[in-house]
């Protein structure tokens, strides 16, 4: 790699040409795009750019691998795990200006965005069409397609329509040498070759830079019912998920867990949460039914669902919502907990996935080891239950410096009973001694080499998700 300031400030008149002057950001304007939402990580990039679509984009990269320079791409900057924030040196894409809406087809009921249309934008785009793009995130007003695409977003739609991974069809890919692939197919069925589209989701920018989709949508909820219920045991949860899915599989649409302690933390630390039960409970899950239809009787069926499960003592109060607004409020209290927990203070997230049934194994014990390990830490786990992924957040300011013990007991934990240490928000810069880890051999051998297949020159985002030196 050439350092010599000169050549550097070459590249940076290179830029210029091809973006524009205003669209390289420097200095205090390139600040906010240099460290990560938690404040976890920071670099000092070498310019921030703004390329207006993917050709300029391109063009910014073959110019960056002419002078071996890395890039960073970067969305809306809502990652949880470091994988958008630039290291010293590094060139940071901002994708915020790629932002068309292309094309919208009911009939094919497909999507085509580019890559910084925020989550929130597109699915407005889609409602407008009566559809849903089916990702929901509480980040969706900032968090743009490309890295919700690169991270392979989850969120709470994902028992019933899959991952961000799930709903792509096709896309097109910025190449490290600066080629771009267009593979923007609308196909419900493809079997040309390897799933190219499958790989780059989820890549972490690592493999090429995504500049636009093609996503599958489907009808949109015209029929939503929204309930909050109390649990005594985590075991209660498995019942109750029963009883819903016995009751309409179909409309079961999230079933998400708040643990008390997440719970209460969210009222005290968010101006206007209010907890709509009258005494505290150690677990809640939030419920949604919903229908495409109009009229489905689906107020009934939660009702019946709710009552059976208090007679059966699964739970011990519930609330259903009769209001737009009450559902909003009830949805806002799980919505809030990633904001209230990083206002109270330094957090570790542990985003862990485990088959369902072993949701309440994996609280016991990993609550166990944690409290072994740092007696009297705030655990405050939340998360996904009806796909088994649980954000088993530890509030770390009376246990400093145990972070990375903590973090890899609870690994262990989930590795126990058959999970995953990483189930939604990817590896970035902070998990990849972990990946190294438990895909060690064989998978982490094939995921060198496709990484050397297609970033040779290791450009794209080095140091994300695998780590730099690999013994092959
Ligand atoms: C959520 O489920 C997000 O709200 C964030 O994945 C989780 O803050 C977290 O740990
Ligand atoms: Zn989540």
């Amino acid at each position: 790699m050439n350092s010599d300031p000169a050549d550097r400030s070459a590249l940076l008149a290179r830029f210029s040409a091809i973006l524009g002057a205003p669209h390289v950001l420097r200095g205090a304007d390139a600040a906010p795009f240099c460290t990560d939402w938690r404040g976890l990580f920071t670099g000092q990039a070498l310019a921030v750019l703004r390329p207006a679509d993917a050709a300029q984009l391109a063009a910014c990269v073959a110019a960056c691998a002419g002078e071996g320079v890395a890039v960073v791409p970067q969305g809306g900057n809502t990652g949880l795990c470091g994988g958008a924030t630039p290291r010293d040196g590094q060139v940071v894409i901002s994708l915020g200006r790629l932002n068309r809406m292309r094309a919208i087809d009911a009939t094919d009921m497909v999507m085509e965005a580019e890559a910084g249309v925020t989550l929130q934008a597109a699915r407005a785009a889609a409602a407008d069409a009566g559809l849903d793009l089916p990702l929901g995130i509480a980040s969706e007003g900032s968090a743009q397609l490309g890295g919700v695409l690169a991270t392979n977003a989850g969120g709470t739609a994902t028992l019933r329509h899959g991952t961000a991974r799930d709903l792509a069809l096709g896309l097109e890919v910025v190449l490290a040498d600066g080629r771009i692939w267009n593979g923007l197919r609308r196909l419900r069925k493809d079997n040309t070759g390897y799933a190219l589209t499958k790989l780059f989701v989820g890549s972490e920018g690592t493999l090429g830079i995504i500049t636009a989709a093609c996503l599958r949508l489907v009808p949109a909820a015209r029929t939503r019912e929204v309930a909050m219920a109390a649990l005594p045991s985590a075991e209660a949860m498995l019942g109750l998920l029963g009883l819903l899915r016995r009751a309409g599989e179909s409309a079961l649409a999230a079933f998400e867990y708040m643990s008390g302690g997440a719970l209460r933390l969210a009222v005290e630390q968010i101006d206007g949460l209010v907890d709509p039960l009258p005494s505290p409970a150690p677990h809640y899950v939030l419920i949604e039914f919903s229908a495409s239809q109009p009229d489905a009787p689906l107020a009934l069926a939660l009702e019946n669902v709710l009552a059976e499960a208090l007679e059966a003592g699964l739970i011990t109060d519930a609330v259903l919502a009769a209001s737009d607004a009450q559902r909003a409020a009830l949805w806002r209290l799980r919505e809030s907990l990633t904001e209230a927990q990083q206002r109270a203070g330094p957090t570790i997230k542990n985003d862990i996935s485990v088959p369902i049934s072993r949701i309440p194994d994996f609280l016991r014990e990993a609550g166990a080891a944690c409290t072994a390990l740092a007696p009297g830490i705030t655990i405050v786990p939340f998360g996904h239950a009806g796909d088994g992924n649980i954000h088993f957040n530890l509030m770390v300011a009376n246990a400093p410096g145990q972070g990375e013990a903590l973090m890899h007991e609870v690994a262990e934990v989930a590795r126990g009973l058959g999970g995953s240490f990483s189930a939604e928000h990817g590896i970035g810069q902070l998990k990849t001694g972990l990946l190294a880890g438990w895909r060690a051999g064989v998978e982490m051998d094939l995921f060198h080499a496709i990484k050397h297949a297609l970033d040779p020159h290791n450009l794209l985002n080095p140091g994300k998700l695998l780590r730099e030196h690999h013994q092959e």
